[in-house]
């Protein structure tokens, strides 16, 4: 069957992807599952912030604060990242009609599982009670930090995968420019790669040790430092497989195509440079970093949100196409024309919509006058909440609407149920947002049992009624979601009807415009000088603070609160 990719016409025969598909599907149904069970956690956060205690209901959790850590670590850290590994390992694959090496992915696979089992005990055993973003001094069971190492690896061994696919691949076709979602998919992954040193040095030369009793303590200050260096741009590595699917994939769903090929390659280029050396705006408020560092951080900070800027007139330009192929006319006519029941491209523009909201509140975070206001407030989960929990996550059911039945091929369980679900989430999430930014305007801290408060303390937050009903509400409308899209999702996976081969969805693969800037095209391909120019940005961005805390060590000894 002959596929259009936006670089090209190639020949598949569906089936010689038979390997490719079952370790991608075994990622994409474990990254489901950790979401089932952190995302029915969440409409009891909604409900704490509305003044509802209902953790009565969940006699297996210890506190609100094993509880949160449960949400936190399945829904951002293990959905996320086995999505990733299923989706961006399967479509480079299929793009470079490529032999991957499964013995390895599905070793990579293995590791994973083992390391979610285990971080698994120490959060259910209750020793791990320390959130997704474990700050010491915070002290977790070795179980935990062991665990999530083992995710990491896990990872970084499937883009280990892709990147070799991309060389196989480039020493057959010297001449020829990485395929666009080859590309956007090897670039995110050495993002990673880089990217994730922070949390491999702060997990194995100091938590890991320090769980294990061998060292006394751990200077907070630097496992911080050495976190959000990880943890910035880990929201990238979320975030930037909804982005290949928005660049690669979602144009031919609306009927139209890519507006520019190089302007999508520039995007991933600049997250590639910018993602990484911007993690001290999440520690504005942190002593111990001069300021003149943190208005660093704050600068290439705005750097970063330039690649997302870009995207969103690329996109919506390609949009626009695709509703006036459709007869839309008129200035916004256009935007009636998108086909709005197919439930894979609703629940992503959906997605994108909800994005220019958190979007705009991340530039305010990252000002480093207004983060005053809302730093470790609750409008810090609103932020998070349009971002990874409404762009990231309902793009992620838009995908698997397509992509359930193409790699099961059994036929998407009930359409219009998808649909619902895609509608749900999006109205849940976003009123969730309008309660929780509101609440931080006016004070309310995030990661507060707030529900449960002495009189005393509920009365400084007697001003904050409406928003934490609001909050509330959303909690019922995204519990109703959660519903719809599960059903869904078992629905398709268990199905007794198997679709013929003529009926199972392909991948969407759009064309794209500008293929003709080929030596931009080129310049931007050579990865490796791009990789340095990143590499050097992060020392210069990071190396005098890292270097002056590693040694200026003050450890201190762990406590466990709940
Ligand atoms: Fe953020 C905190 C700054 C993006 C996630 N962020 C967080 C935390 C998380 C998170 C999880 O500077 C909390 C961490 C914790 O637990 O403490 N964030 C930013 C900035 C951006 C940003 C500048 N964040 C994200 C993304 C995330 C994410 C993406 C997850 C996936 N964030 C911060 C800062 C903090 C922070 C501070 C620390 C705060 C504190 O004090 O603790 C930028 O990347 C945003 C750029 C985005 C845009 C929007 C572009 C719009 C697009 C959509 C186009 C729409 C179309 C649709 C085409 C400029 C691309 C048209 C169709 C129609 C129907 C109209
Ligand atoms: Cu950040």
């Amino acid at each position: 069957m002959a596929v259009t990719t936006a670089t090209g016409v190639r020949a598949h025969a569906v089936d010689t992807f038979g390997p490719a598909k079952r370790v991608s599907l075994a990622y994409i149904v474990t990254a489901l599952l950790a979401l089932l069970v952190g995302g029915a956690l969440g409409p009891f956060q909604a409900f704490n912030y509305g003044g509802i205690d209902l953790y009565g209901l969940l006699p297996f959790l210890q506190s609100y604060y094993q509880g949160l850590t449960l949400h936190g670590v399945l829904n951002a850290l293990v959905f996320t990242t086995f999505f990733n590994a299923g989706l961006l390992f399967y479509l480079p694959v299929r793009d470079l009609n490529a032999k991957p090496a499964m013995t390895w992915m599905w070793g990579s696979y293995g590791i994973g599982v083992a390391g979610l089992v285990i971080a698994g005990i120490g959060i259910i055993g209750n020793t791990s009670s320390v959130l997704y973003t474990f700050y010491p001094p915070l002290y977790g069971h070795w179980s935990f930090y062991t665990g999530l190492a083992l995710v990491v690896v896990s990872s970084l061994m499937v883009g280990a995968e892709v990147i070799r696919l991309r060389l196989v691949w480039r020493k057959a076709n010297p001449d020829q420019a990485t395929p666009l979602v080859t590309y956007m998919s090897v670039v995110l992954w050495m993002m990673w790669m880089l990217a994730s040193v922070g949390i491999v040095v702060s997990v194995v030369g100091f938590l890991i040790p320090w769980s294990f009793g061998l060292r006394e303590g751990v200077d907070p200050l630097l496992a911080r430092t050495l976190f959000w260096y990880t943890g910035h741009p880990i929201v990238y590595f979320w975030l930037l497989p909804a982005y290949v699917s928005w660049y690669a994939l979602v144009p031919k769903q609306a009927g139209g195509e890519l507006a520019s090929d190089p302007l999508g390659r520039l995007a991933f280029l600049m997250f590639l440079l910018f993602s990484v050396p911007v993690g001290f705006h999440h520690q504005f408020t942190d002593p111990g970093i001069p300021a003149g560092w943190k208005m660093v951080h704050s600068m290439l900070t705005m750097f970063v949100g330039i690649p997302s800027m870009l995207t969103a007139f690329t996109i919506a330009a390609s949009l626009e196409i695709a509703g006036r192929r459709r007869g839309g006319k008129g200035v916004l006519g256009w935007l009636g024309a998108l086909p709005w029941k197919n439930a894979s491209f609703t629940a992503q523009i959906l997605a994108m919509f909800a994005f220019i909201f958190g979007g705009a509140g991340g530039i305010v975070n990252a000002s480093f006058n207004l983060n005053m206001l809302v730093h470790n407030t609750a409008w810090i989960p609103g932020h998070f909440h349009l971002t990874v929990g409404t762009a990231v996550t309902l793009t992620f059911f838009g995908i698997t609407f397509w992509l359930l039945p193409h790699l099961t091929k059994k036929p998407l369980f009930r359409p219009r149920l998808a649909l619902w679900a895609a509608w749900t989430w999006f109205v849940g999430m976003m009123i969730f947002a309008i309660g929780m930014h509101w609440q931080g305007l006016l004070a309310v801290p995030r990661r507060a049992y707030i529900s449960n408060l002495p009189a005393a303390l509920a009365e400084g937050y007697a001003n904050a009624q409406v928003p934490m009903a609001v909050t509330a509400v959303s909690g019922v409308v995204l519990t109703f979601a959660l519903i719809f899209y599960f059903t869904v999702v078992f629905g398709t996976l268990f199905s007794r009807k198997t679709l013929a081969d003529a009926d199972v969805p392909e991948i969407p693969w759009s064309s794209a415009r500008n293929l003709k800037s080929v030596g931009l095209i080129k310049f931007m391909d050579q990865l490796n000088v791009w990789m340095g120019l990143a590499i050097f940005l992060v020392l210069v961005a990071y190396g005098p603070s890292l270097v002056s805390m590693l040694l200026n060590q003050v450890p201190v000894p762990g406590f466990k609160l709940w």
